[in-house]
């Protein structure tokens, strides 16, 4: 990508005009592609959240996913998911907007949700071969066609600053600070990373509502572990770690 002096994030970027999900198309090449390649997309028309939920992905937002291929264990992989937050969050803030990391993969300005983040990896027996990082930002596209539940949850960058963001500059600045998390994240404890987490997220201390696909949890949410999990105090006093799920503030 001109103009990006990173040493692997994006040195190779592939563009599309239009793809099923840009996880999917990375996933497809991920073998055989570069540390630090990112796919980018004007248009997914299959974007994905998690466990299968859409991604609604019109033109003038920004849908990328970046393939690495770290030297971590299984267990940490969402520390990625982790990086991906503060590095977008960061971005955000430097815009001057006041966005805030929502455990465990979205950011919210406003309350309302600007990105959402979808990790993905391939491993064999703890090894991981690769790990796909796909961040989706509504910048510029527009939401009034989106359900009405939905266009209440949601905000867009153009929306929260009231102008049409640049949108080469914005994917550059990410892909600069991601490579900046990550080299940090090679070479210095995730604890120094997870203050950083802790000091951009509005989840902690909060009265929350996790659903998983098994169950339910409600409680306050006391701290994040070095894996990601959220530790959730509930109300008879035991705390539970939950690992991921649907993460509800409760309106109280
Ligand atoms: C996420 O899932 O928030 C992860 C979204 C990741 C999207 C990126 S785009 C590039 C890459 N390629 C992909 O195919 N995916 C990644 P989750 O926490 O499960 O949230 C999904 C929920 O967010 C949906 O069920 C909707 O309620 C809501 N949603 C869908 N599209 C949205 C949008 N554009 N803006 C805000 N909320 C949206």
């Amino acid at each position: 990508m001109s103009g990006l002096e990173n040493r692997l994030i994006g040195r190779s970027v592939i563009y599309y005009d239009e793809v099923d999900s840009t996880n999917n198309a990375a996933k497809r090449i991920a073998r055989e592609s570069d540390d630090g390649t990112v796919v980018i997309s004007r248009i997914q028309k299959s974007g994905r959240g998690r466990l299968g939920r859409p991604w609604i992905s019109p033109d003038g937002g920004i849908w990328l996913s970046i393939i690495i291929k770290p030297k971590i264990s299984l267990a940490h992989a969402s520390r990625l998911t982790i990086l991906a937050g503060i590095t977008v969050t960061k971005i955000m803030r430097d815009m001057g907007v006041d966005a805030v990391i929502k455990w465990p993969n979205d950011v919210l300005i406003n309350k309302k949700k600007v990105c959402g983040i979808l990790t993905e990896l391939n491993a064999e027996i703890e090894q991981i071969e690769y790990v796909i990082v796909g961040i989706g930002i509504n910048a510029n596209n527009e939401i009034g066609d989106f359900t009405e539940e939905l266009r209440k949850n949601s905000t867009t960058l153009k929306q929260e600053t009231g102008k049409p963001v640049n949108r080469v500059e914005l994917v550059q600045d990410i892909l600069s600070e991601f490579e900046q998390q990550y080299i940090r994240f090679n070479t210095q404890p995730f604890s120094s990373i997870l203050d950083e987490w802790i000091e951009l997220s509005d989840t902690l201390g909060k009265h929350v509502t996790i659903m998983t696909p098994t169950r339910m949890i409600s409680g306050k949410a006391i701290a994040i572990t070095e894996n990601g999990s959220l530790i959730v105090r509930k109300a008879d006093g035991i705390s539970e770690e939950v690992i991921g799920g649907r993460c509800m503030y409760e309106i109280s």
